[in-house]
């Protein structure tokens, strides 16, 4: 082995849809949490970690992998969202080009939902960790270093020859609060530099904490292939000293929490928030919850231990629309979960989606009916994208591998459209369902308020302005009538489902 140096790096990724520009000023920029864990990790084990987050310091391809070139480290390690594939495979070919001697390992949600055909796709990916990564990392490295058989580690993806191979199995975490503290002081320019999207904070700094993995839900637009359906979660006291940590050596004031159902358990919330307010901890946080999991006397209590925001999948205003997602939610439950959240003093922030199979004139017409009623603070609409490990991915191509279309699910493409809508028409709907809410009284004026007491947002706020209005007048001088999406760009699904090569057949244990 050459040295102990292990670079993780979050490759650059199409963020905003072309003719969307103007949008990447108020999006979200906060790290990717899996590789501080994963640097945490190796450096207990010896290693001498550091992280490269692309994105957020703008950097390119070239760039990224011309660090890492210079710094010759052992191990690259990528984190693969199905947007970033070929960002990092472009960069891994960059660096086996230049120093072949370098293992490159990937993980992450792409190659826990797609990794065998991942593998196969890019040669320049040594080797591919699926689901969580602590433990199957360290088993994989020692593996390596040891010379014995990868078909012995679960949990992995490795090459035999031409062969790419899958081992059944992932060594889950079934303790969290034995995972060392994720490395935030790896971080660069941690925490200035990472800013979540704009009026989605009160005051920075901001980190992120993952406090449970896992989701027992099967929503069919979900991808949770990387952490499965058993919830496990850091005891209430090790989230609380996380919050500290941070709060003490970093002056972070604000955490979010991005775990897939934080109120996943009413006993655990009920414990970190006594914990917060004992100590008299000033910090705010938000989290993202079910609308059937939040009640009038457990919000009161969030709020008086500083919970800001809570983000419920609200999806759609059609109660149809929710039950063909297996969402197990009402339009009703919706409404008076919002009613109690926003009773308790808490924002709520609505996560929609336009274009899901089944759209149409009319379940748009009661997303915009919906979205004018009820007492929500922020709106997010994605545009709907099958992501590769989502159930109706498989149900709309008819397999669970196909290529096309990965840099562009961002959810700001419509890389799918129902049949009857065109995407032109999805796009148009897009923006006025977002204006039939941003530009209603109360919610503007909420946002005066906001910029008021934390002008630090008026700024972003400002350049988004100024570029949308750019951008619409472009598009309407250009005769384009107002369409921001650009027309040469719209993926539509013009292809049919290829049948790519079945994955090797798994070679260990059970999952
Ligand atoms: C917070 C979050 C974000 C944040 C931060 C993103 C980031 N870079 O981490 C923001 C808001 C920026 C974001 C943006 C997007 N997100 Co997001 N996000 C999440 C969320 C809610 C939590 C991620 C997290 O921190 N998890 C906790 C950490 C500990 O887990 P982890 O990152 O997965 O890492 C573990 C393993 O994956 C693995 N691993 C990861 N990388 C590597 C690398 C190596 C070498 C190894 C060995 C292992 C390994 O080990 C890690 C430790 O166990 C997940 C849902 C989820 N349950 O994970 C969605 C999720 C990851 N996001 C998703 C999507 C689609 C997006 C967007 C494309 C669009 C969107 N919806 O906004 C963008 C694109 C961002 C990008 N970088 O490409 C999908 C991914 C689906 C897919 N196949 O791509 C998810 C799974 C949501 C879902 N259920 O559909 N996201
Ligand atoms: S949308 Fe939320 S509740 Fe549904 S499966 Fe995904 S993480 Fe679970």
């Amino acid at each position: 082995m050459k040295n102990r140096r292990f670079i993780f790096i979050d490759p650059p990724y199409e963020r905003i849809a072309p003719g969307y520009e103007f949008v990447k000023h108020v999006t979200n920029g906060v790290p990717a949490l899996g590789l501080l864990h994963l640097a945490a990790e190796v450096r207990e084990h010896g290693y001498e970690p550091s992280i490269i987050e692309s994105d957020i310091f703008g950097l390119s391809e070239e760039e990224v992998a011309r660090q890492v070139i210079e710094a010759d480290p052992q191990y690259v390690g990528i984190t693969l969202f199905t947007v970033g594939v070929w960002g990092a495979a472009a960069i891994a070919r960059r660096i086996k080009a230049a120093r072949p001697d370098t293992t490159v390992i990937v993980g992450g949600p792409h190659i826990s939902s797609m990794g065998p055909e991942t593998m196969q796709r890019f040669p320049e990916f040594d080797l591919a960790v699926v689901g969580e990564g602590e433990r199957v990392l360290m088993e994989l490295l020692r593996a390596v270093e040891g010379g014995t058989a990868l078909s012995a580690v679960r949990g992995i993806i490795y090459r035999d020859g031409d062969e790419v191979r899958k081992t059944l199995g992932n060594a889950v975490n079934k303790s969290l609060d034995d995972l060392p503290m994720p490395a935030w002081d790896l971080l660069p320019e941690f925490p200035h530099r990472y800013k979540p999207a704009i009026y989605d904070f009160p005051r920075g700094p901001v980190a992120s904490i993952a406090a449970s993995r896992g989701c027992p839900f099967h929503c069919k637009f979900c991808d949770t292939s990387t952490f499965g359906a058993s919830v496990r979660a850091y005891s209430p006291a090790k989230v609380f000293g996380m919050m500290k940590h941070l709060r003490e050596t970093y002056g972070v004031r604000h955490v979010m929490f991005v775990d897939d159902l934080f109120l996943a358990s009413r006993e655990r919330t009920l414990e970190l928030c006594r914990l917060i307010i004992e100590d008299g901890l000033k910090m705010t946080w938000c989290c993202a919850a079910r609308v059937d999991t939040v009640k009038p006397d457990l919000l009161a209590l969030m709020k008086k231990a500083g919970c800001w925001e809570i983000s419920f999948g609200l999806e759609t205003g059609s109660d149809e629309l929710l039950k063909s997602m297996d969402k197990v939610a009402s339009v009703a439950k919706s409404e008076q979960a919002l009613k109690w959240t926003h009773e308790a003093g808490i924002r709520s922030k609505g996560l929609f989606m336009l274009g899901y199979p089944g759209e149409n004139a009319e379940t748009i017409a009661l997303t915009k009916a919906f979205v004018k009623r009820i007492p929500m603070t922020i709106m997010n609409l994605s545009k709907f994208t099958p992501y590769p490990g989502s159930p109706i991915y498989r149900e709309i191509y008819g397999t669970n591998i196909r290529d096309d279309h990965w840099q562009k699910m961002n959810g700001m493409n419509f890389v799918w459209s129902p049949p009857g809508i065109s995407v032109e028409e999805l796009d148009r709907e897009f923006q006025r369902i977002l204006m039939s809410f941003y530009l209603r009284p109360s919610v503007a004026h909420h946002y005066t308020l906001h910029s008021i007491r934390h002008p630090g947002h008026v700024l972003r706020a400002l350049k988004f302005l100024a570029g949308y209005f750019k951008a619409k007048l472009v598009s309407l001088l250009t005769g384009r009538r107002g369409l921001l999406v650009r027309e040469n760009e719209v993926h539509l699904d013009p292809l049919p489902a290829r049948k790519a090569p079945e994955p090797e057949p798994e070679t260990a244990g059970a999952r």
